[in-house]
C-alpha cells in the first residue's frame, strides 16, 4: 500500500512536470484605474486573475493601471464583469504571442556574434554562450558562480577585467532574471558583457571602462524559475522553493527575501502571492549565493556599481523601496547619475525612461535587493532598472526588441561608467 502511494505520487509529479500551461486564447489586458480601486480588485479576486503590473500589496494602485492575464476559460465572464470599464488589449491571444516570441534560432557552440541577440534562448545555450565568451577572451574573463538555486543549479555569471589583471579593481555587479519571466533582462545583461569584451581591443573608451573595474554579470540569478518558464509556465516569476507547511503554493520572490527591512509593507506573507517574502529573511538559496558574493566583493576592493535588472515599465530607480520618506545619504549623486543615464538611453532610439527612488516611483518594496546593497553591502552606486516596454507587450516582448534594448541600455550604462566618481 505504502509503495503504491509512493509510485502514485511519483507518477503525479511526472505528469505535473510534463504539463505545460497553455495560454491559447488567453488575453493580456490593461485596465486603467481611477480613484476607485475596489471594483477592479473584486474582479481580480473573484476570477483569480494573474497580474503583471499595477498592484501594491495586492491592491490596484489608484490613478494608474493594472496589467493582467485573463485565462481563455474566463474571457467571457471577464468581459461581462468589465462591460462598463475601459479596457485595452495587450495580447489578444497570449498563446499566439508566446509562440511568435520563440523565434527559431540554433546556437552553434563557439559562435559568439551579434546574431545571438536576434532570439531568446534555452538556459543550456545561455551557459554555452557565457562559456564561449570566456573562451574568446581567455586572458581577461572567467566563469564565476554565486552559490546555487533551490534545484541545485549553479548561479552562473561572467567575471571580466582589464589591464590591471584579475581582481585588481572595484567591482561592477549586474544581476538579471531575478524574476523568471523577465526574459529581456537575460539578453540585455548579456549584451553588456558582449559589448564590453568584444570592443575592448578597438575602443579606447571601452578599454578605459574595463581597465577601471572588475565586472561580475549574472544574466540569470533565478535559473530554476527561468527553466520553469520554458518547460512549464512562461509567466512564472518566483524561485521554485517548495510550499511552506500548510500551503500548496511554490516559490518565494527573491526580490522580497533580502535580509534588510524584510517583512514590511510591500511584500506578502502568503506563499501563493507573487511577492511572497519567504519563511525567513534571506532563506532562499539564490539570495544567499548572490548576497555572499557581493558582500565579499565589497569587503575586498569595494562595489562601485550595482544594478538589478528587471522588466517592464522603463524605469531607472534608486533606493529606497522599503520607505517613501527615508533618503539615501548619496541621493543627489544617484539622482543626477540617473538623470544622465535616462537622457543617454533616450538619445539612442527615443525610448523614454522615468527615474527616481523606488517607493515614490512605483510602490513600496520590502526585502528588495537594492536597499540591502545600499545600506548593508554599502556599494557606492545602486540602481534597479525596469527595461522595455511600457505595456504594449509587457513580459512577452518580441525578439526584434532584444538588440535595441541592449544597445540603448548600454548607452545608459556607458553614461554611468563615464560619470561615476
Ligand atoms: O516588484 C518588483 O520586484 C520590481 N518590479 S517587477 O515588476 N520587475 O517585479 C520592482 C522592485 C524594485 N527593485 C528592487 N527593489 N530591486
Ligand atoms: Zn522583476
Amino acid at each position: 500500500m505504502k509503495l503504491f502511494a509512493i509510485v502514485l505520487l511519483a507518477f503525479n509529479a511526472a505528469i505535473a512536470a510534463s504539463k505545460k500551461v497553455s495560454y491559447a486564447g488567453a488575453k493580456a489586458m490593461r485596465i486603467p484605474v481611477g480613484n476607485e480601486v475596489e471594483p477592479l480588485l473584486d474582479i481580480i479576486n473573484q476570477l483569480e486573475l494573474p497580474t503583471w503590473k499595477g498592484l501594491a500589496n495586492g491592491v490596484p494602485i489608484a490613478n494608474s493601471h493594472v496589467d493582467l492575464v485573463v485565462p481563455a476559460d474566463k474571457v467571457a465572464e471577464f468581459e461581462k464583469l468589465t462591460a462598463s470599464m475601459t479596457t485595452e488589449v495587450m495580447h489578444d491571444d497570449l498563446g499566439a504571442s508566446i509562440a511568435d516570441e520563440a523565434t527559431p534560432f540554433t546556437y552553434q557552440a563557439g559562435s559568439v556574434n551579434e546574431t545571438w541577440f536576434n532570439a531568446y534562448h534555452s538556459y543550456a545555450d545561455h551557459l554555452q554562450f557565457l562559456n564561449d565568451l570566456v573562451t574568446s577572451f581567455p586572458t581577461q574573463a572567467e566563469i564565476v558562480t554565486a552559490g546555487s538555486s533551490v534545484g541545485s543549479q549553479a548561479i552562473t555569471g561572467i567575471h571580466f577585467w582589464g589591464s590591471g589583471g584579475k581582481g585588481s579593481n572595484p567591482a561592477v555587479v549586474i544581476h538579471g532574471t531575478v524574476h523568471a519571466r523577465e526574459w529581456i533582462t537575460t539578453m540585455t545583461t548579456e549584451y553588456f558583457a558582449y559589448n564590453l569584451l568584444t570592443n575592448y581591443a578597438t575602443s579606447t573608451e571601452i578599454k578605459g571602462f574595463v581597465d577601471k573595474y572588475d565586472y561580475y554579470i549574472f544574466p540569470v540569478v533565478n535559473p530554476d524559475g527561468f527553466v520553469y518558464t520554458q518547460t512549464t509556465n512562461r509567466l512564472w516569476r518566483k524561485n521554485r522553493q517548495s510550499p511552506p507547511s500548510g500551503s500548496t503554493c511554490y516559490g518565494t520572490d527573491i526580490n522580497r527575501n533580502w535580509p534588510y527591512q524584510w517583512s514590511g509593507a510591500g511584500s506578502s506573507t502568503s506563499a501563493c502571492s507573487e511577492t511572497y517574502r519567504g519563511v525567513s529573511q534571506g532563506n532562499t538559496p539564490e539570495n544567499k549565493g548572490v548576497l555572499a558574493q557581493i558582500d565579499a566583493l565589497a569587503a575586498d576592493k569595494g562595489v562601485q556599481l550595482y544594478i538589478d535588472v528587471h522588466s517592464y515599465s522603463q524605469l531607472l530607480m534608486t533606493p529606497y523601496g522599503y520607505s517613501c520618506s527615508a533618503t539615501t545619504s548619496n541621493n543627489s549623486v544617484l539622482q543626477s547619475l540617473a538623470r544622465g543615464a535616462v537622457a543617454a538611453i533616450q538619445a539612442v532610439y527615443g525610448t523614454v525612461f522615468t527615474y527616481g527612488p523606488i517607493c515614490s516611483t512605483i510602490y513600496q518594496v520590502a526585502g528588495g535587493s537594492i536597499d540591502y546593497v545600499q545600506d548593508v553591502t554599502k556599494a557606492k552606486h545602486v540602481f534597479t532598472v525596469e527595461l522595455r516596454d511600457t505595456g504594449t507587450y509587457g513580459f512577452v516582448l518580441p525578439a526584434s526588441q532584444i538588440l535595441p534594448s541592449g544597445v540603448e541600455m548600454y548607452a545608459g550604462l556607458r553614461s554611468l561608467l563615464a560619470n561615476m566618481v
